[in-house]
């Protein structure tokens, strides 16, 4: 087996310039074999509230090239024992979510095809219907962790079924999603009435909210959340909302009270052993951000997820 090709040499090339790939990582067409490949979804249409995740892929590359090669928490160094590299941009129609969706869909299994595994940048969390998809069709119904302030499982908006508030209640009735391992972690604020965490609990859905990690601590959520997964196939969406706004104030659907970033990096550490097959983080928008609070956030938990990956590869 050839040495993985890893990201430009620091010492050699300043982190300002070079390559503006993830990581400074390769390009999936420059090593051709990726086993872990980072895509942006540069798709914003979905959205309920403030628009701009289309612009969160770049950003979010922008801000990872401070990124360095060994994650000192999950003792991996993630592009020395696999090759990872950027898979570039899926381009999707902006003004037809339908067909979006199955743009996102037929990329991302083409992608998959010879066993890689996608960290996928938004866009919006509509894109993960799609990616849910194309996860199923590789190793069944997959379990699923979705951190996020917002439940996602809502019905329709304004009559429309593909948003970024509806891909979970769509991958449930899709049969994509294993429901005896389902979780959103960090789900706080109003809801539109109680029947929103009625329907949620009936699609199967468990909650860890965002005042029950301060409450447990996030050794005792992670144990918990690892014994409900158990060896299933295991999908991870991560909708930056998740954060309080303090972390990442650049998103489209803030609500006061989240997660802080250690916080939701030390639970993701604590998923180490599972079998993750894929994940994404979506929701930046770097027009409402500040100094890159959340794209750089963004980036270290893009980072933390493919050194989970290195972690389940070893
Ligand atoms: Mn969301």
């Amino acid at each position: 087996m050839t040495e993985p090709r890893g990201p430009v040499d620091s010492s050699r090339i300043p982190r300002f310039a070079g390559p503006a790939t993830f990581a400074r990582l390769p390009r999936l067409d420059e090593v051709g074999h990726a086993d872990v490949a980072v895509v942006g979804v540069p798709f914003d249409s979905g959205v309920s509230y403030r628009p701009g995740a289309r612009f969160g892929p770049a950003a979010v590359r922008e801000a990872s090239r401070l990124l360095r090669p060994y994650h000192p928490g999950l003792d991996v160094s993630p592009f020395a024992q696999m090759q990872v590299a950027d898979a570039g941009d899926i381009a999707c129609n902006p003004f037809d979510i339908r067909d979006a969706v199955e743009t996102v869909d037929e990329a991302a299994s083409g992608l998959m095809e010879d066993g890689t595994k996608l960290v996928t940048v938004g866009g919006d969390h509509t894109i993960a219907l799609p990616l849910l998809r194309a996860a199923a069709r590789r190793h069944g119904p997959v379990a699923l962790l979705h951190f996020d302030a917002h439940l996602d499982t809502w019905d329709t908006y304004f009559g429309a079924e593909y948003t970024h508030g509806t891909p979970f209640r769509r991958a449930v009735e899709e049969g994509i999603l294993d429901t005896e391992a389902v979780c959103h972690v960090g789900t706080r604020g109003p809801l539109y009435g109680k029947r929103d965490l009625e329907d949620d609990r009936r699609l199967g859905f468990g909650i860890v909210t965002s005042a029950d990690v301060m409450r447990r601590g996030v050794d005792e959520v992670a144990d918990a959340l690892r014994q409900r997964i158990g060896g299933r196939p295991l999908y991870l969406s991560i909708d930056i909302d998740v954060l309080d706004p303090a972390h990442a104030p650049g998103t489209g659907t803030p609500e006061a009270g989240g997660l802080t970033s250690r916080e939701l990096l030390e639970i993701l550490r604590g998923l180490a052993g599972c079998d993750i097959v894929g994940a994404d983080v979506v929701e930046v928008a770097p027009a409402y951000d500040h100094a890159e609070i959340t794209s750089v956030a963004a980036s270290h938990v893009a980072y933390d997820l493919i050194g989970l990956l290195a972690l389940g590869k070893a």
